[in-house]
């Protein structure tokens, strides 16, 4: 049939799954916002987007805390997945499609499956296993990886967490026959990992030879069962072994597409697009997983995010320092978009960042209120007063009017590159820096005096300044939902039905496929309102 709208592209990313161990903090917040807005832009861009994130709740840790509590692992897991849901739900507007929870049945399905398929291609052999771990990290380091402390306990030198010797039957999995593969795949794609930084420390740890991983415990049963093996495997059956944490966890990202059903509509998500995670987890995410990947016989992931931490003006943040902030107490105080806008405009997406009350009112006041709120409440009012409330009719350009609506209409593509490679932080520095321009040319035109010389150019200023704010408002959108869409409803421009989900302001976003459909002379507008308030 004609005129069928094209197959939308899929595009598919996570975040790391949160331990729900303890309650969501700050830097949580910052990788669901810094995901979110990937989410929201390629859907405004009109892809088929599917965005997973969840919680991570087996392992020696979470049953540890559980124990300390009195109450069982599934508990704590229950309430405080609960608690990481409602932060998404009811405090950043993550517009997620599943919220998986590694205790969801599908998963155990997926997980064994996978370790079946690993272990069909020889990868999985039993042994014993004799080292140092980390509960706190969830992971095993080399001797030459601790160091013992003058408290007489040894630690992870990485990390800093207390490692514990442990000794045990497990299974291995075969990762030193993984070196050359991967160092292949590093080669040949070099968008793998981002930052490039962080990719090289991945590069010189696989280059420095890998060991055999162990993937089962046996000294605690919080996980999932280690699937009967398969005949001719060589392995004998045993009961007792649950999968190692980090096995299960990373393939929540198989179960959310669907995996095993690999001829399910589900599955055209696969392979991932994009994973976000932390910098403490990239080895896990840029070696184990394509390793298991490749092992099992499956499409690797298009590329792995790194973002940096987010700190308590330039100090970590712990429990012990008494800075652990609730994401909840900052929605409140600052309100959601300026968060939203600090965290992804303050510092770049791949580095370390930290934050302060001034930082983040600094951002809110001159930012928002001034460059754009002052902006668009300042021309919209004088449309209303002086032009009856409809769009203006623009007379001939100057070159000024020119040189603004060219630069404006370029912001989609700069926009697209930077979001190709998560650097949300330039395309906001450009887009800024385009309202910065706006502003002069506005306090240079002066419409308001224009008013009574030159009326008919007056119209014109306030056409290409209301342009201008329109392309800036549609392109914020990923960034500042609710706000972003008030603006767009002041300059009446109507909601486009498949450019993703209503968000918790209640208005409809507006696809990217309206970027060129500029206003229309005019059209009537509804009475201004201040958008972006100032933080007294
Ligand atoms: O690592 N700033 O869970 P998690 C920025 N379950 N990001 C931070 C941060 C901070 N201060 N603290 C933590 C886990 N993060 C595993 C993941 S994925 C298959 C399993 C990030 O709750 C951290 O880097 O400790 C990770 O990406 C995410 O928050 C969850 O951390």
């Amino acid at each position: 049939p004609q005129n069928q709208t094209p197959e939308r592209e899929p595009y598919y990313l996570t975040t790391a799954i949160s331990y729900p161990n303890g309650e969501p903090h700050i830097g949580h917040a910052y990788e669901f916002v810094g995901t979110d807005v990937m989410a929201r832009f390629q859907r405004l861009d009109g892809k088929d987007v599917y965005f997973l994130t969840g919680t991570d709740e087996h392992g020696q840790k979470m049953q540890q805390t559980a124990q300390a509590e009195g109450i069982t692992a599934l508990e704590l897991a229950t309430r405080n997945s609960a608690a990481f849901k409602a932060v998404d739900d009811e405090v950043l507007d993550i517009s997620y499609d599943r919220f998986i929870r590694t205790t969801d049945a599908d998963h155990t399905v997926a997980v064994q499956e996978i370790w079946r398929r690993m272990e069909a291609s020889g990868d999985i052999y039993l042994d014993q296993y004799a080292g140092w771990y980390s509960v706190r990290d969830e992971r095993f380091f080399g001797e030459d990886e601790t160091e013992v402390r003058p408290d007489g306990k040894r630690y992870a030198t990485e990390t800093g967490t207390e490692v514990t010797w442990t000794e045990e039957e497990s299974y291995f999995f075969r990762l030193s026959q993984y070196q050359d593969r991967l160092l292949e795949l590093y080669r040949t794609s070099p968008d793998f990992a981002a930052p490039q930084s962080r990719f090289n420390e991945v590069i010189r740890f696989v280059e420095s030879g890998l060991e055999d991983l162990s993937i089962s415990r046996t000294s605690f049963d919080w996980g999932i069962e280690v699937p009967a093996p398969a005949e001719g495997s060589g392995n004998r059956p045993t009961q007792d072994h649950v999968m190692y944490v980090w096995v299960d966890a990373l393939t929540n990202y198989l179960t959310g597409a669907g995996f095993p059903a690999e001829d399910s509509e589900q599955f055209r998500f696969w392979p991932a697009d994009l994973h976000v995670i932390g910098k403490d987890i990239s080895r896990f995410h840029c070696i184990f997983w394509p390793a298991f990947l490749m092992s099992a016989g499956l499409e690797l992931p298009r590329r792995v995010m790194i973002h940096g931490f987010l700190n308590n003006n330039g100090e970590k943040m712990s429990k012990s320092l008494g800075n652990v902030v609730g994401p909840a107490e900052w929605v409140e105080h600052y309100g959601l978009d300026a968060v939203r806008f600090f965290l992804l405009r303050e510092f770049p997406f791949g580095a370390d960042g930290s934050y302060s009350h001034e930082t983040v009112v600094g951002r809110k006041n001159a930012d928002l209120a001034n460059n754009l709120g002052n902006l668009a409440q300042r021309s919209l009012s004088m449309v209303a007063k002086n032009l009856d409330a409809a769009v203006p009719q623009p007379g001939e350009y100057t070159s000024a009017d020119r040189a603004l609506l060219d630069a404006a209409a370029g912001l989609l593509d700069t926009a697209r590159a930077d979001y190709g490679v998560q650097d949300y932080h330039h395309a906001l520095e450009v887009t800024w820096g385009l309202l910065g321009d706006a502003n002069a040319y506005f306090a240079e035109q002066q419409p308001w005096v224009l008013r009574k010389t030159d009326p008919a150019r007056m119209a014109t200023v306030l056409y290409v300044t209301l342009e201008t704010v329109r392309r800036v408002a549609l392109l914020v959108q990923p960034v500042m939902p609710g706000s972003a869409t008030k603006l767009l409803d002041l300059l009446g421009i109507a909601p486009s039905g498949d450019a993703g989900r209503t968000g918790a302001s209640g208005a409809g976003p507006r696809s990217f496929a309206g970027w060129d459909e500029a206003l229309v002379p005019g059209s009537s507008l509804p009475a201004p309102q201040p958008v972006f308030p100032r933080h007294e």
